[in-house]
């Protein structure tokens, strides 16, 4: 009988569990200054972005994380005129804003460029929104970029790895701070804030920074199913600058004027996006 050998991908939570998929192909393994980068065709979730080993977006399940992370904010800001996206760099989240073709400007500032090619060569289902000629796309430091500006952006979004290594500062109290300094009056910023059944400590650091920049009572959670993330259910913070909580904020009109054809976001998630189960209610405070 012939030997088959299988390979099996697993994310490790912790030393006693993780999320395991079988793979059909490494497509592409590399190291930047950064991190590595492996690119995996799967069975069940098409290709999956690797970095350091976890799993960045899988082709399956990206959209969830990608128009969560971005139309949420841009429907509940009034206006939106200038986005700055952070992170990001695979090009899923700038698809997505550049779908709000209204939009004056569009600035991503990702700080690993071979993710950006890497995502154009082998998943252009996101990739591809990088060379747009609408996004200004610079190669540096979200964290250095956020410094000394004042009032540039109506909504900052911050798409970002695990809190740790690169992107451990773009969780902390002095990035909010500047993130507040370069948002506009009535501006948002939204982030990517791991989860609540796993690593709520990490989320709330994420919160507990927000609210220190921002004000105990202009930051909140929202969430979203994402089956290939930790716990499958991803919690994104959001601070907000002006007196209207991001929840009740929607732009009906907008929103029904760009007739967006989407597979996750809808008028009614946007707020039900908000409500949350009591024992996230409680790690909140
Ligand atoms: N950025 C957030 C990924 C976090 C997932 N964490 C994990 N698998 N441990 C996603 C980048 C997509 N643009």
């Amino acid at each position: 009988m012939a030997f088959f050998p299988e390979f099996w991908f697993t994310e490790k939570y912790s030393g006693t569990c993780g999320f395991t998929f079988k793979v059909k192909q490494v497509l592409y393994t590399d190291k930047s200054e950064l991190q590595r980068i492996d690119i995996l065709e799967t069975f069940d979730f098409g290709r999956v972005m690797l970095l350091d080993g976890l799993i960045m977006f899988t082709e399956r399940d990206e959209f969830v994380y990608h128009e969560m992370i971005s139309h949420l904010p841009l429907f509940a800001a009034e206006e939106p005129k200038d986005v700055l996206i952070i992170g990001g760099g695979d090009g899923g989240t700038a698809r997505e804003v550049l779908k709000h073709e209204y939009l004056n400007s569009i600035t991503q500032v990702e700080i690993d460029k071979l993710v950006v090619e890497t995502s154009k060569k082998y998943t252009p289902f996101v990739g591809e929104s990088l060379a747009n000629p609408k996004l200004n796309l610079i190669i540096g430091d979200g964290i250095e970029f956020v410094k000394d500006k004042k009032s540039l952006y109506d909504i900052v979004i911050v798409d970002s790895t695990d809190p740790f290594g690169a992107a451990e500062g773009l969780f902390n109290v002095e990035f909010y701070s500047n993130v507040r300094e370069i948002l506009k009056d009535n501006g948002i910023v939204v982030a990517q804030a791991e989860n609540y059944y796993y690593d709520k400590r990490w989320m709330m650091r994420s919160v507990n920074n927000m609210r220190k920049a921002f004000g105990e009572d202009k930051v909140t959670i929202y969430q979203a199913s994402i089956p290939t993330y930790p716990s499958g259910t991803w919690a994104f913070s959001i601070a907000w600058k002006g007196d209207t909580h991001p929840k009740d904020s929607f732009d009906k009109e907008r929103f029904e004027k760009l007739n967006l054809k989407l597979k996750y976001y809808n008028p009614e998630i946007h707020k039900a996006a908000f409500v949350l189960p009591n024992y996230a209610r409680e790690i909140l405070g």
